[in-house]
């Protein structure tokens, strides 16, 4: 049979599971995940490998109306991440009744030109009977190409995915080396690492309020050192951050650093240090740094 290629879209609702799906299809974590919504900010490449096909998965994030800068910045990495691909990967939570926000994916994806899959997600989480009026309502509303339910987390339905995607992907050479999972660089990677961690320890509206910069990133043979800020809002949110005498920073650091040395294979020296800058989310010069591919740009 002749090699498959193709670019699949992965878009949904804040919190659907498109990051851990791309991770899961992959085999490594290409992108971070958490369980507030609007984790992801970018759009990230994600590279599956096989013998019949290279499947560049691209997640995206959650889809919704922007009201901030940074919110506007991530519909705009969705409306790229849209142009030019082969397939589309509509992934719902099926655990949530069918809502307006499903309406409006829905509606967001009626303007794409290319078949379209419905990924019924966290099926580990429901009660088979309940699948079926979920998929009957979808197709009344919707024609999509296939719809398959999965769990990211289990992995369960994921082969037939995998073999469904490239069924409908085109015949074409790999856009990719067979060693690259991901076109982000580890630099943003490592900013990424430390995002999550800090997300995964803070609660109410300070995970959203974080964004990290890698200031400086050198990489030597066996050793990484990498300095990075963690930007806040407010003093109140950098106070959370740094914790009494030190200790919620330090926790952050060591769990980034730890998952980095594995990610990389090298040992990873980390700083971190923290900074306030107000309404950064506002503020589309603040929100512009973090879009990595910009910052690659202005390294060059
Ligand atoms: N039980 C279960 N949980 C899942 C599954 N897939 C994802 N999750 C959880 O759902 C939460 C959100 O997952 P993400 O992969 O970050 O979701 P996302 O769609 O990328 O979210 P955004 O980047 O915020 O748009 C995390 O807590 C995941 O562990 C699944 O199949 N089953
Ligand atoms: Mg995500």
């Amino acid at each position: 049979m002749a090699f498959k290629s193709g670019f699949v879209a992965v878009v949904g609702r804040p919190n659907a599971g498109k990051s851990t799906l791309v991770n899961a299809l992959v085999g490594r974590k290409v992108a971070i995940v958490t369980p507030k919504p609007q984790t992801t900010r970018n759009r990230i490449h994600g590279i599956v490998h096989s013998e019949e096909g290279q499947i560049v998965l691209i997640d995206t994030p959650g889809l919704l109306a922007p009201r901030t800068a940074l919110e506007r910045q991530m519909t705009d990495e969705i409306a790229q991440a849209l142009e030019g691909i082969d397939l589309l990967c509509l992934v719902v939570d099926a655990t949530a009744e069918f809502g307006p926000g499903d309406q409006h994916a829905l509606e967001r994806v009626r303007q794409v030109r290319c078949p379209q899959f419905l990924l019924l997600n966290k099926i580990d989480l429901i009660e088979k009977q309940k699948l079926l009026p979920l998929i009957e309502r979808y197709s009344q509303v919707y024609s999509f190409a296939e719809i398959i339910p999965i769990s990211a987390l289990t992995g369960d339905g994921l082969d037939r995915l995998r073999q469904k995607l490239l069924e409908y992907l085109p015949e074409g050479p790999p856009y990719f080396p067979p060693d690259q999972v991901s076109d982000a660089p580890e630099r943003f990677l490592a900013a990424e690492i430390i995002r999550e961690k800090a997300m995964q320890a803070t609660r109410q509206e300070v995970p959203h309020a974080l964004a990290v910069l890698v200031d400086r990133y050198e990489e030597g043979e066996k050793l990484v050192r990498i300095y990075a800020t963690i930007y806040v809002e407010r003093d109140g949110q950098k106070g959370i951050l740094i914790g009494k005498g030190g200790q919620m920073l330090k926790r952050i650091g060591t769990l980034a650093r730890e998952e980095l040395e594995w990610l990389l294979g090298r040992k990873v020296f980390l700083e971190l240090y923290v900074k306030v800058q107000p309404n950064w989310r506002d503020r589309p010069e603040i929100v512009r740094q973090l879009d990595w591919r910009r910052q690659l740009e202005r390294l060059s």
